[in-house]
């Protein structure tokens, strides 16, 4: 095992596996992380919780999950034999195709070799004096190097919801973010489902044909838009295949790495006639023109969103028969657009199905699970399953799960107590050599995620090589970069409506989580500019030794 990077020799009486650098996760990220430091020769060994490749696909096998980025543009772009040879057959591909295509893509890469599946990373300690870090895994294995990069995903630490009772509840039950391999039957089955989320958004949707009986208890309505997800046909196919250069090139030049952009207009300048056309326009495209191709002001400004808002709730009334469920299916208090907007494909139908209930918590919320279902305050209800959509610890709760200890000790999860600090999202200060890919503060959080993933890796992977032909050993974000980046996140964020929303974006969706906008709004060419120049100015607000 070559170990290229690692100056002076570790002298320790146990035998420890040594690396130039250790990734944590082998999903989108990991996978090609692994893939460009090998080609700079690194030995290099990824540690993965799960069985298997896949990350965020290899976890959410529940029933409708699938993409709200068009197939294509969701893809690796850095192999043109692989994109030639990959069939997306529909426009937003199911989760099963997903997880097919990494598991295709860490095959032909022959990227299995350097990963230990079925390891999850317990703690990560730097060693100020050798200058290695150590990480070691819930079984106790233990290995070092130079470099650890994370690779732990954004939405990956599955949250409970804190309701007393569920240690009594004796019948089946499920996260949608831990779900198990074998097929749910839910045939006939009395379901109860918990969130309204994007997640819950295509579960319920999926579901609703199979269920004897569903009742779905939401606490926040949602304003959700129609997916119109198509089969991609063979001329489409090669139409697709001839111009990846375009989609990418289109991709590259969005704020959110998605093929949609913001039209130039802004929704208080036009007429109302043309922006109700304008309106009817972008509902009929597929994917999130809905949300990322509005007029430019929409997200940004109250009195504009009010005019997509209002547009939005007379569809969700248009297609819910009983007014009352409607009512409670329209959202009233956030504004459209600052939460994800889930995409959905006959969502609102299901509550026009006599088997299918809508709670509304906030009338009526759950007090206590029971054995056999649940107690709101107003009723007792009795389920065969209770399906938990209740999301995630987003962005930094997979960090909170890993004892990461840099210079003096010092515990990540203590400095990011009251949110997070980085700088470029790539780094924290005091915690050397440590890359924290589509981390808190990155660009790539707010996007559409391989294009930002893509660029994530090829930044860090020029920077390790930069720092091996400058013979480097040692980069750490200085705490003034780390300060003006972290406002700058403040700053930009605030500039935008998405803070007015509890979402996962400011953590409000966990219980006692300092609220704070955990993803990068500037949107991913700036984001991207701002990571080029600092490269190019020799790592600019890093210290290089
Ligand atoms: P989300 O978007 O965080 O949704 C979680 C849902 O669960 C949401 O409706 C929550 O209501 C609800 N929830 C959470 N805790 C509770 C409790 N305690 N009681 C009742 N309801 C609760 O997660 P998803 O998995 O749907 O989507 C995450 C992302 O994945 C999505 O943005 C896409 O990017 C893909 P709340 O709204 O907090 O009131």
């Amino acid at each position: 095992m070559t170990n290229t990077l690692q100056q002076t020799p570790v002298v320790d009486v146990k035998p420890i596996d040594q690396f130039d650098a250790i990734i944590i996760g082998a999903g989108i990220a990991g996978l090609y992380q692994l893939y460009r430091l090998r080609q700079l020769g690194l030995a290099v060994r990824v540690y993965e919780a799960g069985s298997g490749v896949g990350g965020t696909w290899y976890w959410n096998r529940y029933p409708g999950c699938r993409f709200d980025s068009e197939s294509y543009s969701y893809g690796y772009s850095f192999s043109e034999e692989l994109l030639q040879e990959w069939d997306w057959s529909e426009h937003f591909a199911a989760q099963p195709e997903t997880l097919r295509y990494l598991n295709y893509v860490a095959d032909k890469f022959d990227l299995r070799r350097d990963i230990q599946f079925s390891s999850r990373i317990a703690s990560a300690t730097y060693d100020e004096v050798g200058n290695y870090w150590e990480i070691r895994t819930e079984k106790g294995d233990s290995a070092r190097a130079n470099f650890l990069i994370t690779a732990i995903g954004v939405l990956s630490a599955p949250q409970m919801p804190n309701i007393p009772g569920l240690d009594e509840y004796k019948r089946e039950w499920h996260h949608t973010g831990l779900w198990p391999h074998a097929p749910v039957n839910f045939t006939g089955k009395r379901v109860g489902v918990i969130g309204t989320g994007a997640t819950a958004v295509q579960l319920i949707t999926a579901i609703a044909k199979e269920v004897g009986q569903m009742t779905v208890f939401q606490r926040t309505a949602n304003f959700c838009a129609p997916l119109r997800n198509t089969p991609i046909d063979p001329k489409t196919q090669k139409k697709i295949k001839a111009s990846y250069p375009d989609i990418f090139k289109r991709c590259s030049e969005t704020p959110a790495g998605f093929l949609h952009d913001f039209d130039p207009r802004l929704a208080l300048e036009v007429s109302a006639e043309e922006r109700q056309a304008f309106y009817e326009k972008i509902w009929a495209e597929p994917g999130f023109s809905k949300w990322l191709g509005v007029f430019r002001d929409v997200l940004s400004n109250l009195e504009a969103n009010e005019t997509f808002a209002e547009f939005v709730r007379n569809k969700i009334r248009a297609r819910v028969k009983d007014p009352k469920v409607a009512e409670k299916l329209i959202p009233k208090d956030h504004p459209f657009g600052a939460k994800r907007v889930p995409l959905e494909s006959g969502y609102y139908e299901v509550y026009n199905q006599d088997n299918v209930v809508l709670v509304d918590l906030n009338e009526t919320p759950i007090e206590r699970i029971t054995t056999k279902g649940l107690k709101t305050g107003a009723a007792e209800y009795e389920f065969d399953i209770i399906i938990f959509a209740t999301g995630f610890d987003a962005v930094t709760g997979a960090f909170n799960r890993i004892d990461f200890r840099g210079v003096g000790g010092k515990a990540l999860k203590e400095k990011w107590a009251d949110g997070p600090h980085t700088y470029l999202g790539l780094q924290s200060a005091g915690f050397p050599n440590l890359f924290t890919l589509v981390g808190p503060h990155n660009g790539a959080t707010f996007c559409n995620i391989p294009r930002c993933i893509e660029q994530n890796v090829e930044w860090v992977t020029s920077c390790m090589r930069y720092m091996r032909e400058h013979d480097y050993k040692r980069i750490e974000a200085t705490p003034e970069a780390e300060n003006v980046w972290t406002e700058h996140v403040a700053e930009t964020a605030a500039r935008t409506l998405l803070p007015l929303a509890d979402s996962w974006f400011m953590g409000a969706n966990t219980p006692g989580k300092p609220r704070n906008f955990l993803l990068y709004a500037g949107g991913s060419p700036v984001y991207r500019k701002k990571c080029e120049e600092v490269a190019a100015k020799g790592y600019e607000g890093f210290r290089l030794q």
